[in-house]
């Protein structure tokens, strides 16, 4: 089998995933970019990370959870905290104040229990989201973000030298995952929006490799997830027109919907949700 087919079947297998509890808080003290709160309905949303957490499980992953906790109200979001990649796992330093506390639990389970080998963050001027960290099984695409800086892409590179690694600044928005992840082996989803689409071109035109694009209607809806061959996206009651397209697009893989209308009210999306291994 050539190279590239081999990276491609073994693009987007994992045996587990991480999550964490939602605390009560993410209700009035989660982070949001949006000016006016749309308040989190607690249970709902714990109802639909469980519905998350049971679509994981179902493709295989054995689920490891940490338990929320109250003084961290955006750490059901461990995506941010670490990048984990070939048994390596960067545990990030992340880009608001207010998240650093997050990092602890999440390292030491990725290290103890898990027995990966961790690399800590800890310059003073680096600062990463693991939502800015885009791997497409070949190469590394970094947002440039009010999260995540040069010298947390540095430490990426430094991190996982097999990769290449290119930045993509993002003007607007929180992450670049936020509007453009991996759908499938070499298939990127990306928003119609317009910084979706700059990011796009970006990809594009700096990245070593070629993909084929899905462009999604709904910037938010581009946050997909591959998990051992399958799509995990948006549901079609949240995002109509989008998971239309992700329905009717031609991809050889099956798809299963996964609701987040809760979650999202304070920015999080579905890949945010969890650290696969
Ligand atoms: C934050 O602003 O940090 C959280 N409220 C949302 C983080 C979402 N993370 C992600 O998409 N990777």
């Amino acid at each position: 089998m050539p190279l590239d087919a081999k990276m491609a079947a073994a693009f987007g297998r994992y045996h587990t995933a991480v999550v964490r509890g939602i605390p009560d808080s993410v209700r009035y003290d989660a982070l949001i970019q949006a000016e006016q709160r749309d308040y989190v309905d607690v249970e709902k949303a714990r109802q639909e990370h469980a519905a998350y957490v049971q679509a994981l499980r179902d493709l295989g992953l054995k689920i490891v959870e940490l338990p929320g906790a109250e003084d961290l109200p955006d750490c059901p979001f461990v995506e941010d905290c670490a990048v984990v990649c070939n048994g390596t796992a960067l545990v990030t330093r992340p880009g608001h104040p207010n998240r650093r506390g997050e990092v602890h639990a999440v390292k030491k389970v990725l290290e103890e229990d898990l027995g990966l080998e961790v690399v800590h963050m800890v310059e003073d001027e680096a600062t990463m989201d693991g939502g800015d960290v885009l791997f497409t099984g070949k190469e590394f695409f970094v947002g440039l973000s009010n999260r995540t800086n040069e010298a947390g892409a540095r430490i990426l590179a430094e991190t996982f030298p097999d990769y290449s690694v290119t930045t993509v600044p993002i003007a607007r928005g929180l992450h670049l995952k936020c509007f453009c992840t991996m759908a499938a082996p070499d298939v990127m989803a990306v928003g119609e929006g317009p910084e979706a689409q700059r990011a796009w071109q970006e990809i594009r035109a700096r990245g070593d490799h070629k993909y084929a694009v899905l462009n999604i209607p709904d910037d938010g809806a581009a946050n997909c997830m591959f998990v051992n061959g399958t799509i995990m996206h948006c549901a079609a009651d949240e995002f109509p027109k989008s998971a239309k397209t992700f329905t009717s697009a031609r991809l050889e893989y099956p798809r299963v919907q996964v609701p987040n209308k809760e979650l999202a009210k304070v920015d999080g999306s579905l890949t945010c949700l969890s650290l696969l291994i």
